[in-house]
């Protein structure tokens, strides 16, 4: 780096613009909720800094540590932030960067920054949610040091001794007067960590776990770098899904400061899988750089196969999402000045990327297409084989959908619906078997709650075509009772929210390995099929009690071990024979009266509200767990199963 280019980053740069008072008199403006999320994402908000240091070309190594108290530090090993003095604001840069709101030091446009992007508030921000932060930096040949307590500096910068690198550190702990929980989950993190590795590659992202030890005494600790970035990405999303190319289509470019990469491959599987990101924030939303990507795939596949004659004998039409089934596809473009839109704010609006992506995707498949004919014809003859599947499809959802119509009550009859038609205060519970159905059925309220017993296992729709699921009984009546339609936007499978008639979906099955089974293959078909309504937080789990301990006329509900024992102790005294323990292992055994109070008067349940934190992740984990390759399930569950109980 030139000395003229090291001068332009002078301390003076960085702009000074508010203080930190703001941030914690209403940090969920700031950091989006105050909860687990929030809470994770103030390691986001650092890590991106750091990645920020990587992109400029200055950093190779980011590590990640979570602290036995829930602490978390990360170092970087980029040039460090600069310690010098801040001219106009009279103290070092360090304090300035850490203490005031927005000053991230990189204010040149041509510069991607991922950090100040969705909350991207600046490390200011952790700084002042946090109890504690201590920010090391090596420069100079030396160590500089500072603490700050709720975002106000102890002591002015300080040196503390020689170094012979550069790169910088923070130590924070995040104030338990702001969040409602400051336990960090490795698994969230890691997820994050492995997908930032993918969206940039080149950097090593590694993350160690302080609080916990192996058999061999040393702490979970993963390393994530990647050398080929989203083609990597998009094998990792296909790993148990059969693929169809010898390798991933990868495209990358920079056009008017945009810069583009998307990765392409094509699996067995029925489903489109599409993961977007602006400035390595997940755009779940969607947007223009997503749209640009779709007309690209129909423009170009539509040309070949119509020149090549192959559509020729179809007696309808092929359509855009003909071109999308089997699908695996990243897109990650860095935008200098993003504007995102929607309700999360998580879709993209600048419109010049539509036609960036457009031309890039576009450009690389037509290449594609001519340097590999027999893919070509591969692709093709799953287009062709999807569109007639889509045109099946058709035509049993309109059966469906006319049959609901016909009908005098368009409802299913294993239906118990509720007397509200408020569908903000409703709740449809989804109970597993017509018994403990019947059960639900005498304890419910029945002004606000609905019960719909669905019998056995529902369909695996991972690896079932759409069609079939219109076939399904137990899928069908989940859907109708619902009030919302799946599949029939003919783009994008666009669900009317305005008509879900429940806004709280309960599943409520056997606390016993049939019972997750059955979740699992109730939260795969929302996953796949009314991806919205988890996303905007509709679906939640019941949790059943699992043990009842009774002595005399007492009696006390358990949902895991250590209540029970608490609950031993207390009622017997130590003495468990004159104890009595009942262990749950269905819904069946409690009696009307027992469902009501323990799982479902709202005073008393317990409901487990379903999100998706990174849906990337949740896109793997779901194909792997109802796919058809085993070696990895296996893994998973052995992984998981200090959270799982074995049935006996
Ligand atoms: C401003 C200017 C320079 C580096 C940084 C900020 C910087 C910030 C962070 C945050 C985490 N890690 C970081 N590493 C660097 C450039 C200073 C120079 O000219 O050497």
């Amino acid at each position: 780096m030139t000395d003229q280019k090291k001068n332009e980053y002078s301390a003076s740069n960085i702009q000074v613009l508010e203080g930190l008072e703001a941030v914690r008199k209403r940090p969920a403006m700031y950091i989006g909720d105050i909860g687990v999320k929030g809470l994770h994402h103030l390691v986001y908000e650092v890590v991106d800094n750091s990645i920020d240091e990587a992109l400029a070309g200055y950093c190779r190594n980011i590590q990640v540590f979570i602290h036995e108290d829930n602490s978390i530090s990360v170092h970087d090993d980029g040039r460090g932030i600069p310690t010098d003095m801040h001219i106009k604001e009279g103290r070092s840069a360090l304090e300035v960067v850490m203490t005031v709101l927005h000053a991230g030091g990189k204010f040149d446009k041509d510069t991607y920054k991922v950090s100040g992007g969705l909350h991207g508030v600046g490390v200011s921000c952790v700084n002042a949610l946090s109890s504690h932060l201590r920010a090391e930096v090596h420069r100079n040949g030396a160590i500089y040091e500072q603490e700050y307590a709720i975002g106000k500096p102890q002591y002015s910068v300080r040196e503390i001794g020689k170094s012979d690198r550069t790169g910088t550190s923070v130590t924070f702990t995040p104030d338990s007067s702001i969040f409602t929980t400051t336990v960090y989950n490795y698994e969230t993190l890691s997820a994050r960590l492995r997908e930032l590795s993918y969206l940039n590659k080149g950097i090593s992202l590694t993350i160690t776990d302080l609080r916990e030890k192996e058999e061999d005494g040393t702490h979970p600790t993963e390393t994530f770098f990647s050398e080929g970035g989203l083609s990597e990405f998009v094998l990792y999303l296909d790993q148990t899904r059969e693929q169809l190319l010898e390798k991933p289509i990868h495209v990358e470019g920079v056009r008017d400061n945009v810069a583009v990469e998307v990765a392409i491959t094509y699996n067995a599987s029925y489903s489109e899988n599409i993961h977007s990101y602006v400035n390595n924030i997940n755009t779940i939303e969607g947007g223009t750089h997503v749209a640009g990507f779709r007309a690209a795939i129909t423009r170009v596949f539509k040309g070949y196969g119509d020149k090549q004659g192959m559509f020729e004998k179809l007696k309808f039409d092929v359509t855009g999402e003909d071109f999308r089934e089997g699908l695996t596809t990243v897109i990650s473009v860095k935008v200098p000045e993003p504007q995102f839109e929607g309700q999360t704010k998580t879709k993209l609006g600048n419109s010049e990327v539509m036609g960036i992506v457009n031309t890039a995707v576009g450009d690389a498949i037509t290449n594609f297409l001519e340097e590999n004919p027999r893919e070509a014809r591969t692709i093709i003859q799953k287009v062709i084989l999807a569109a007639t599947a889509r045109h099946a499809a058709r035509k049993a959802r309109e059966m469906v959908q006319r049959k609901s119509v016909l009908g005098s009550n368009s409802l299913p009859g294993k239906l118990a619906d509720c007397a509200s038609k408020d569908p903000e205060a409703s709740e449809l519970f989804l109970v597993e078997g017509d018994s403990a159905g019947g059960t639900a059925k005498q304890g419910r309220d029945r002004h606000f709650q609905a019960i719909l017993p669905l019998r056995g296992k529902i369909l695996n729709v991972e690896k079932a075509m759409e069609y079939k699921i219109y076939e399904n009984e137990e899928i069908r009546n989940m859907f109708t009772a619902m009030g919302v339609k799946i599949g029939t936007a003919e783009d994008d499978k666009a669900l009317d929210i305005s008509k879900l008639r429940y806004h709280k979906i309960v599943i409520m099955c056997d606390a016993d390995v049939d019972g997750s089974h059955i979740t699992t293959l109730i939260l795969t078909f929302f996953f796949r099929y009314m991806r919205a309504l988890v996303e905007q937080g509709y679906i939640y789990i019941a949790a059943p009690p699992l043990y009842l301990v009774k002595k005399g006329k007492e009696q006390v509900y358990c949902w895991n071990d250590q209540q029970r024992d608490i609950a031993i102790q207390q009622l017997g005294k130590g003495r468990e024979d004159s104890v009595n323990i009942q262990r749950y292992k269905g819904l069946g055994e409690m009696n009307a009266e027992q469902l009501w109070d323990t799982t479902m008067d709202p005073n008393t349940r317990t409901l487990r509200r379903i999100s998706i934190d990174n849906g990337a992740e949740a896109d793997h984990t779901f194909s792997m767990l109802m796919g058809d390759e085993v070696p990895p399930r296996r893994e998973f569950i052995e992984k998981h199963a200090k959270y799982a109980k074995i049935d006996v």
